[in-house]
This record gives C-alpha cells, structure tokens and sequence, in this order.
C-alpha cells in the first residue's frame, strides 16, 4: 500500500506543471500517430515506420528490487528511482515486423508474423532501434513498466501465472504469439515469458548498491547486457519483475528477443 500511495502520488505531481495547474500535454512525437486510450487509460500510438504499437507510460517513482531472500543478491537492495515518461511497445518485436524492417529472420521457431523474433543478439536489437529511430529500455524503465508502476513482484494472482505469461519448459511448442495472454495494469503484453527481453544497460551484479533514483542507466561499461522477464522455456522464480541476468552482446537463444523504447525529451 504504500509503494502504491507513493506512485499515486508522483503520478499526481507529474500531472502538474510548474507555476500553474495545467495538466502537461504530451507532444505527439514525430513518426507516430496516436490511436486514443487504451482500457488502462494510458495513451497509445502507432509508430509509422514499424506499425508497433507503443503505449505512453507514465513517470512516477517505484521501489526497484526485492528484499533480500526473495531473489538474487543481485535484486536487492530495494530502492526508490524516478522514471519521466516514455513510450514503451505493447508486445514484442514480432517476426514480421522484423521481417519487414531488416529483410530476415533470423528466429529458430518460423512459427508466423505474430511471433516474437528471437536467435536475436543486444548487437541485433541494438541495429534494429537504431535503424526505426528507436532504443531498448533501460532495466528500470523495464521494471517500472512491468509492475505497471508499484505492482508486486508477481504481476498476477497467486496460481494465475498461465494467464498472463507463456512460460515453464514448453519444448517444443515454443513461444506462443505476441498478446494471447492478458497484460498488465499498463496494458503490456508479454512483459513476463514467452522471450526474454534485452535491456539497453550493461549488466552488473551489484549496480543497486550505488545507482542513482532517477532514470538510471546502468554501468558505464561492461561485458554483459541486461535481459529481463523471463521465457517460454523459464519456470516462475524467474518470471519476477525484478529478476536480473545478463548475456554477452553477441550472444542469441532461441528464448531471447525485445521490445523497443522512445523518449518523450519533451514531456514533463
Ligand atoms: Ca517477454
């Protein structure tokens, strides 16, 4: 209750600009159309080059981690960051978009348009965001937008977990499509399972020990990128909104794909 009350209340202050009470107004950011409310009451757009859909995801501040002996070492301590807003994609990068965008796939199950890509490297992801104009989140942005603000470290009811994510050893079926399960309180979809998520940050261990509360971007430098959320071949200890693991850059799975980011620099 009182992460949620914290949240509320950045979210109530973020709606307010300075010297008056005019509520802030997103400028449409050029390349993307807005296509109205989603049913979490967040407004979403349509990107013009990729035809993803991206959802604004409000600034707020959450406590980031688990407490110690819920997780790893690595998720802990609990701290409070600061996000601004930012858009973030509905559902992951599918196969077609892929297709369309870098005229491959590269993806181990050819199981169709709505699949996530995957056998994709951070270099990989890094190529595509850079070709659309887009970027990877941050691990925070990615937490924050996981528990969907100050949600818990399950985004689900106790023994919902198939609701809401493809997970849990299903060799060989694989990943399902993008959006079959239910999203989260942001209306995200598949931010837990189906593939893991590579995350801008390099991926350090200890880097909660002393990152900074607002927008963090991790580490400087580096030998690992972060990977976020979980897979279709993962069990639930690792479908947490705070589990953390790193892979080299160069390195690809068949359970590994992403989700793309866009900075709002001029919403506040
Ligand atoms: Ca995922």
């Amino acid at each position: 209750m009182k992460s949620l009350l914290l949240f509320i209340a950045c979210g109530l202050l973020a709606g307010c600009s300075t010297g008056n009470l005019t509520p802030a107004v997103p400028r449409v950011p050029e390349g993307f159309i807005s296509t109205g409310l989603n049913d979490h009451g967040l407004e979403e757009y349509r990107h013009e080059p990729t035809g993803m859909v991206f959802i604004l995801i409000p600034s707020g501040t959450f406590l980031m981690g688990t407490a110690e002996g819920n997780g790893e070492e690595s998720e802990s301590p609990v701290h409070a960051v600061k996000i601004d807003a930012f858009l973030l994609a509905k559902y992951e990068v599918t196969q077609g978009v892929w297709q369309k965008i870098m005229d491959s796939n590269p993806s181990y199950f050819k199981t169709g348009d709505n699949h996530p890509v995957e056998q994709v490297s951070w270099t990989d992801c890094d190529g595509f965001c850079r070709k659309t104009g887009l970027r990877l989140p941050s691990e925070a942005e990615w937490e924050y937008a996981c528990r969907a603000g100050a949600g818990p470290d399950y985004i689900w009811e106790k023994d919902r977990g198939n609701d809401y994510a493809q997970y849990g050893h299903s060799w060989p079926k694989g990943h399902f499509e993008t959006g079959l399960k239910k999203p989260n309180n942001f209306g995200l979809y598949d931010m837990i399972g189906n593939v893991w998520e590579w995350c801008n940050d390099y991926y350090d261990p200890a880097y909660y020990s002393h990152s900074p509360e607002s927008n963090p971007q991790g580490p400087e430098e580096g030998e690992r990128r972060a990977l976020r959320g979980g897979s279709w071949w993962y069990l639930d200890y690792y479908l947490r909104s705070s589990y953390r693991t790193g892979y080299v850059p160069g390195c690809f799975n068949d359970d590994t794909g992403f989700r793309c980011a866009f900075s709002l620099v001029n919403e506040k």
